[in-house]
């Protein structure tokens, strides 16, 4: 079905009247909005009909337009003089930017010079800045803050599928579906208009959801006679076997589907067959019969012809283990014969914005355009033409975020750091640590809208314009292209980040025209330097989606339809079957003691956005959660002598932060809930573990054992 998108197709230049179709800034769902005013202080945003949101918005889309008119909104350039960040002219900024990174790379090479994008980046900022890397600084230090992200689920559907789209069918296939299963996804607080994709399941007593928690999502399946799979925090992979095992045992497997669409079953069983119910229950805390109830619910939809899908989230994938874990969950759904189906399959949900193209077209430490690796010859030779550059000159891969972040002001690391589109101050693990190897920089450059946590601590800020203000596209968490509108007039003083990229690339002797200004012509370069790639976007227009096209990626000529459901004939691995993995469940990097006796998790909450940047900015959402808390079961609090609304310490094995404590009597004892949203002393992540895993290099946002101390 192809979906027409409604609304006024825009100037590129100047805002439109009436009010402009967009996309809301925040989360993948990328929620169809119009937005309509004349500037950021009469700017208000509607939902509109899309099939991703179904007409709604949560209350964070609907109060997208306050961040707009923030009171701190930055639109001077800053520098640091003295200790303070003082207002400068661009000029300034940009020439003391420009001949420090120039400095550093005649004094110590371009790895020097490290970069930091992000998943909320439109395509055409994500390609520049991996372009900016590559080209203008020539250093192998780039990475994103999806590799806190979506890392583990993109490496595991690499390895079983040959290619990563966090979901191969539209979102709207899961609408139909008599059974869904989640693992570590709470939608209900994190995308609310998903659920609505989530009803048919749930009224069919079909909606099973894994989480230590019982969260609104977990309330939604429990409502009709779902499943709740209340799991200990960083065991899915011992869930996922398990469950396997019963499959296979209880009949449910698809024979047909493993020999003619899969490979590498009998290795991957060797494992699994280890892991009967009962040990599975042992480890997970989840009883047998609730593993039965999932097994034989998905597999008898699927019979019954009326859907079966499995999906994971963060909750699932945030693990020294999350590759490992992804991959056990696609070896259930592959048992059970659901991916590469109509009406079954397994997909990732992509979180952030732009957590989709962000991770396709090269800012990725191992990653060129259309999702080519930075280690393939061709690609090199490809990419390398489209920027007339020579492709020995290209750096190959470099650190992962975590690593590079490691790495900061250290003797082979970077001695300086470009970050656009994260708060790494608050969001990044082991945040003290992080905040040490910043400080370390000679030079740490930010660009946003406001001063966020980490552009406090910066040399140089440098102010950008905001989604409403901006054009470009995004790929949203089923791989649709989606183009942002510019509706509103940018504030005097701000810039578009890539005129800031442009601005720099001169400054460091590059072609005027080898960096684009405006998104449209960006686009067209991202095109020929995703051609044949993966993730082909080369037959995808500004004209088609503005037509309304419903495009999803692979779109490899201008007229071809493109692709909303991958694997239908073949999977892209060489032998077109999907690939099982040998995993064997390992367990969180680090385990309760004495001192340390309880699992603290970490996640969201529905009012605020990540690291709180620009929701903490934003009354309504700041009062509909009030102030950091840590969620326990009231038993576990009165055995640290606490009480709800007492405030509390949360002390982990690096470090400690402070919460109050919210009493939940469907807890599990054995584990508390820290929301990341907060900052200062406040920040869940000056506790949680930076135990990375081997592949996907993906930290262990979900799992670390603290104790509870009342607050002194
Ligand atoms: N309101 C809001 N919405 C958002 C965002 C936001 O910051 N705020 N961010 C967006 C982004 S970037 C992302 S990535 C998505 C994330 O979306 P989700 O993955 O839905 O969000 P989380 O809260 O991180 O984790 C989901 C659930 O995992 C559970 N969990 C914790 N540990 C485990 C475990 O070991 N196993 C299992 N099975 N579950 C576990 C938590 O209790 C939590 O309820 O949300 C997007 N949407
Ligand atoms: N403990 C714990 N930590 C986590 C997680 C968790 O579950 N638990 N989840 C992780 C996940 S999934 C994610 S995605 C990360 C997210 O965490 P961050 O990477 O910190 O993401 P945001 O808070 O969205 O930060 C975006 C910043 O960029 C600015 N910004 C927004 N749009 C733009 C733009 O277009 N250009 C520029 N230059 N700036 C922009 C915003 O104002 C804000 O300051 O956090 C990770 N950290
Ligand atoms: S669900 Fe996501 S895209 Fe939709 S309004 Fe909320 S934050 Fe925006
Ligand atoms: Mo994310």
């Amino acid at each position: 079905m192809t979906v027409v998108e409604i609304g006024p197709v825009t100037d590129r230049r100047e805002p439109a009247a009436v009010g402009t179709a967009t996309h809301c800034p925040y989360c993948g769902l990328q929620c169809a909005m119009t937005v309509t005013g004349d500037g950021p202080a009469t700017a208000t945003v509607e939902p509109r009909q899309f099939p991703t949101n179904r007409g709604g918005l949560c209350r964070k889309g609907w109060t997208a337009a306050d961040v707009l008119r923030v009171q701190d909104r930055l639109t001077t350039p800053l520098v640091r003089v003295d200790g303070d960040l003082v207002p400068t002219s661009w000029e300034h900024a940009l020439d003391l930017v420009a001949s420090t990174l120039t400095k550093l790379r005649a004094e110590h090479g371009p790895d020097s010079v490290g970069v930091f994008g992000a998943g909320g980046l439109t395509n055409e900022k994500s390609y520049l800045l991996g372009k900016f890397a590559r080209v203008a600084l020539g250093t192998s230090n780039i990475d994103y803050n999806g590799r806190f992200c979506m890392s583990s689920a993109a490496a595991a559907g690499n390895r079983a599928f040959g290619l990563d789209r966090g979901l191969p069918f539209p979102v709207s296939d899961v609408g139909s579906a008599r059974a869904v299963l989640i693992l570590g996804g709470n939608v209900a607080e994190t995308m609310p208009p998903f659920t609505a994709h989530l009803a048919t399941a749930a009224e069919a007593g079909g909606l099973i959801v894994a989480d230590p928690r019982r969260t609104p999502t977990v309330d939604r399946a429990l409502a009709a006679g779902g499943v709740h799979l209340q799991l200990s925090p960083g065991t899915d992979l011992a869930l996922a076997l398990g469950m396997t095992h019963l499959a296979v045992a209880e009949g449910y497997a698809d024979r047909d589907y493993l020999d003619e669409r899969t490979e590498g079953f009998d290795a991957f069983w060797a494992t699994a067959a280890q892991w009967w119910p009962e040990r599975a229950e042992r480890v997970t805390g989840v009883p047998v019969s609730r593993m039965r109830e999932t097994v034989r619910a998905l597999a008898e939809s699927r019979d019954a012809g009326t859907g079966a899908y499995v999906l994971t989230a963060r909750g699932a994938e945030q693990h020294a283990s999350g590759t490992d874990t992804v991959s056990a969950v696609i070896a259930l759904a592959l048992v059970l014969g659901l991916p590469g189906n109509r009406g079954t399959g397994y997909g990732a949900i992509t979180g952030q914005g732009n957590g989709q193209g962000g991770r396709e077209h090269g800012q990725k430490a191992d990653q060129l355009p259309g999702y080519r690796s930075i280690t393939d010859p061709a690609a090199r030779e490809h990419v390398a033409g489209v920027w007339g550059i020579d492709s020995a000159d290209l750096p190959g891969p470099g650190r992962s975020a975590y690593e590079l972040l490691d790495s900061l002001g250290r003797a082979d690391g970077p001695r300086a750091l470009m970050v656009h589109g994260s708060n790494l101050a608050v969001s990044a693990p082991r945040a003290a640590h992080v905040v040490d190897r910043l400080d370390a920089l000679e030079l740490l450059v930010v660009t946003d809208f406001v001063l966020s946590e980490t552009a406090a601590r910066a040399d140089v800020v440098l102010p950008t314009l905001q989604w409403a203000e901006e054009e470009g596209t995004m790929t949203s968490l089923e791989g649709r292209i989606l183009r942002r509108r510019r509706a509103l007039r940018a504030p005097d003083g701000a810039r578009g980040e890539l005129d800031i990229l442009a601005d720099l690339a001169e400054r460091l002797g590059q072609p005027a025209d080898r960096f684009p200004r405006d998104a449209a012509t960006a686009f067209e370069e991202l095109r020929r330097a995703s051609a044949g790639g993966p993730a082909d976007y080369s037959g995808v227009t500004y004209e088609r989606l503005d037509a309304g096209e419903a495009l999803h990626w692979p779109v490899p000529a201008v007229d071809h339809p493109g692709t909303p459901r991958l694997f239908l004939d073949r999977f892209r691995t060489p032998s077109g079957r999907a690939r099982f993995t040998v995993a064997d469940h390992v367990g969180p990097a680090e385990t309760v003691d004495e001192d340390f006796p309880l699992l603290a998790t970490t996640g969201r909450v529905l009012a605020h956005y990540q690291s709180g940047a620009q929701t903490r900015r934003v009354a309504e959402l700041v009062a509909a959660t009030g102030p950091m808390f840590v969620e326990v079961h009231p038993d576990t609090a009165e055995r640290a002598g606490l009480a709800d609304g007492d405030a509390a310490s949360v002390v982990s094995r690096r470090g400690t932060t402070r919460a109050r404590v919210k009493t939940e009597a469907t807890m599990r004892l054995d584990t508390v809930f820290l929301p990341f949203h907060f900052a200062g002393a406040e920040r869940a992540n000056l506790v949680t573990n930076d135990a990375l895993d081997p592949t996907s290099r993906m930290p262990e946002f979900k799992v670390a054992a603290v104790r509870l101390e009342r607050a002194s």
